[in-house]
């Protein structure tokens, strides 16, 4: 038979409703949540590890079909952050939604910033955990899905207000500093609608080793950026310098965000900073 694991305790993967244990030439430490396997039930013991489209190693999670990428009104959103996300899911081919949690505390000027971002770049959702309101949310699962975004933003509260079994640990907001405080550790899948969600634990920062891009590669991976890359006079344009670059054009006329621009630049003098010292 073939399962995903939902659940890793020690040595034991929970697949379909049976705990197995992985046959003796599988390496225990190589099978993570979200891997496809072939398993016998009877048995109890998993067989094959089936071939793996991606992989998020911290929590590890194997397979994610789809990114939501939680922002909130607080902690402040930090659009590089997501940006960064973007680029992960847009690599490793997962669809990203940005979802704006608590939506019951949304100023309008948050409102504006995310749709002038990422109105051309991915769906964009708005709900509220402490609300109940997640409708949005139930409509979007599908595949293995997952939660990521800054400490504090709710991602477990969602979690919650999807599945009342679901009792994840809900962290209170540090709220003298509107710092979060770190909560969730461990990764589990559930079973969800049309699909799985995961609740991974929070991270403020990307790891920078995840976004392995060549800087000259960068901009095909801007999602909307790519319709008009083979408009500028330069074939090796980077978009920051060189005359007649359509990108640069685009975002003076508001066809391509401020924003998204200007996270684009930072992340190009990273990566290349990265690779010469390589
Ligand atoms: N106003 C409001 N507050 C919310 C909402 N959702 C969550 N919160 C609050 O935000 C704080 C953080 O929520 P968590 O669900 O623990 O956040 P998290 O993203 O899981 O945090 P980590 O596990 O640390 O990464 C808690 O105090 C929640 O009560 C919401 O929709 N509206
Ligand atoms: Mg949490
Ligand atoms: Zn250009």
């Amino acid at each position: 038979m073939k399962g995903i694991v939902t659940k890793k305790i020690a040595n034991l993967f929970l697949v379909g409703d049976t705990f197995c244990s992985a046959r003796g030439n599988l390496k225990e430490s190589g099978i993570f949540v979200g891997d496809r396997v072939e398993y016998d039930k009877s048995n109890k013991i998993i067989q094959k590890l089936l071939p793996r489209k991606n992989f998020l190693p911290r929590p590890p999670l194997a397979n994610l079909d789809k990114m939501f990428i939680v922002i909130a009104p607080v902690p402040k959103p930090d659009f590089l952050l997501v940006d960064k996300m973007l680029l992960f899911c847009e690599k490793n081919g997962i669809k990203p939604v940005i979802c704006v949690n608590k939506s019951d505390i949304l100023q309008k000027h948050l409102k504006e910033a995310v749709n002038e971002a990422y109105s051309k770049v991915a769906p964009i959702i708005y709900v509220s955990a402490h609300d109940n309101n997640v409708q949005e949310l139930v409509k979007n699962i599908k595949g293995v899905c997952a939660f990521a975004g800054q400490s504090a933003v709710g991602k477990s509260s969602l979690l919650n207000a999807l599945h009342g079994e679901i009792k994840e640990q809900v962290g209170e907001l540090a709220k003298k500093t509107e710092r979060g405080k770190q909560t969730t550790r461990v990764v589990s899948l559930y079973k969800f609608a049309q699909g799985y969600i995961a609740d991974t634990a929070g991270f403020s920062k990307l790891d920078e080793g995840l976004l392995d891009i060549d800087e000259r590669e960068l901009a095909n991976y801007f999602v909307e950026f790519k319709p008009f890359l083979k408009s500028c006079e330069f074939l090796s344009c980077t978009h920051s310098k060189e005359k007649n670059c359509e990108i640069k054009k685009q975002v003076e006329e508001g066809g391509i965000s401020q924003s998204r621009y200007q996270n684009y630049l930072k992340i190009f003098e990273t990566l290349k900073d990265r690779r010469r010292k390589k």
